[in-house]
């Protein structure tokens, strides 16, 4: 598949709508921001479907400002976008020829580094699509990539692919893996155990590594998850990893409505997890076996997945499985996220969580907006969570130097936000 039947179908739909959302810089589609003293700007338009952006130093000669890397999954190609005085340049085009990139991560030495999905191949777990990680050089310091070489490759894919990255407090490069299934057995290629829905590390200067060649205990973070799409670190607890994980569509066997198992566990949330990279443990988060409903539920207490065929190959669900800490509730597509750093937006937006939500294109809306997650002083704890901004398809977020958001949306466009001060 390529990149993943999901997103191939995301692709379709997004085409389909783009033609009511494509007259983007003249305000009728701004986002909404949910709270007092929040105004958005129309930052750039990309045009294909941006999936992952990041501020990475300017490599051109003489340069040295941040510019804005966005990846473009159905062109294939990262653009770069430079800031004229609050409003984006016209994109260029920084490197292209991936097959459907979904995370794009700026190194300090001015390299980039993008998760990239290949199509269907023979490969170390048989016939399938494979995640590769890429790592991208502007030698030439004229602005555009000259070079790159593959970092990581034959991460299992599937229905889901390798998505978003973050540098650790201890330099590696963290990698998330969707997983390649809708509920654990149904809905895509199969389950390859550990590494679908994990989260994986290796060394930045990593050449041409393949998966299966890793040391498993150096290079597996954590597992049992379905699809994480992104991974960031807590600027106040040291190698806390924060990682969104959405939640089945449907785990009833055979997935039809002539077989309901019980119609209100159907489904499961998408939820925010942490991991803690520093100390020796390898976290098993329990998907497929476990499931979470919040409002069903009342509580975030795990329950099996309905699916016998689940428990059958996987086990059930153990009782000391490490929970979420956080739900962002059913059909919300919780993908990109990072960490508001700076005091730009005052002391109570410090340290705060921002995660976007692309949401669904079927049943009741979900998501289309940005969440604010709050955290309590060990930076563990989940205190609070809103609404921050309502907009179509937002999929990624980072903040630049100075503290202002920037919000890539899957119709083609990039959002600034920042507080008037
Ligand atoms: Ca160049
Ligand atoms: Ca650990
Ligand atoms: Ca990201």
């Amino acid at each position: 598949m390529r990149p993943g039947r999901v997103l191939a179908s995301i692709v379709c739909v997004v085409a389909a709508a783009s033609a009511t959302s494509a007259a983007p810089l003249d305000g009728t589609s701004l986002p909404r921001p949910l709270e007092p003293g929040f105004y958005v700007t129309p930052f750039a338009v990309t045009g294909g479907t941006p999936s992952s952006l990041d501020l990475g130093p300017d490599t051109r000669d003489g340069e040295d400002g941040e510019r804005l890397y966005v990846a473009d999954n159905a062109g294939g190609r990262v653009v770069v976008i430079d800031d004229l005085g609050g409003v984006g340049s016209p994109p260029q085009v920084f490197d292209d020829g991936f097959d459907g990139p979904l995370g794009v991560l700026a190194a300090r030495d001015g390299s980039l580094y993008v998760a990239d999905a290949e199509s269907a191949r023979e490969g170390p777990f048989g016939f399938r699509s494979y995640g590769r990680v890429w790592r991208v050089f502007d030698k030439d310091g004229d602005g555009v990539a000259d070079r790159k070489y593959v970092v990581l490759k034959d991460l299992p894919n599937g229905r889901h692919n390798t998505n978003g990255m973050a540098f650790g407090p201890d330099g590696m490069l963290y990698v998330t893996n969707g997983n390649s299934t809708d509920d654990g057995v149904e809905g895509g290629e199969s389950e390859v155990v550990p590494w679908s829905g994990s989260l994986v590390r290796v060394d930045p200067d990593t050449k041409n590594a393949s998966l299966v060649d890793l040391p498993v205990r150096k290079t597996l973070v954590a597992t049992g998850w379905r699809n994480v799409y992104d991974v960031a670190f807590s600027p106040v607890a040291r190698g806390l990893a924060f990682v969104p994980m959405n939640g089945t569509d449907d785990a009833r066997k055979g997935s039809t409505a002539e077989n309901p198992v019980d119609p209100n566990l159907e489904d499961s949330d998408d939820l925010l997890y942490l991991t803690d990279v520093t100390d020796r443990r390898i976290d098993d988060f329990g998907f497929p076996s476990c499931l979470y409903n919040l409002a069903e539920k009342g509580n975030l207490k795990p329950y099996e997945n309905p699916n016998p065929d689940v428990i059958e190959r996987f086990g059930g669900c153990p009782r000391n499985v490490p929970r979420p800490v956080s739900s962002f509730g059913l059909h919300t597509s919780s993908d990109g996220l990072a960490f508001q750093t700076t005091e730009a937006w005052g002391p109570d937006h410090r340290n705060d969580l921002f995660v976007a939500e692309w949401g669904n294109l079927f049943g009741a809306p979900a998501g289309h907006d940005v969440i604010r997650v709050q955290f309590d002083d060990s930076g563990r704890k989940v205190v609070a969570q809103s609404s921050f901004l309502e907009l179509d398809l937002p999929l990624d977020v980072t903040f630049d130097k100075a503290g202002a958001m920037y919000v890539a949306d899957f119709s083609g466009q990039i959002f600034k936000v920042d507080r008037a001060i």
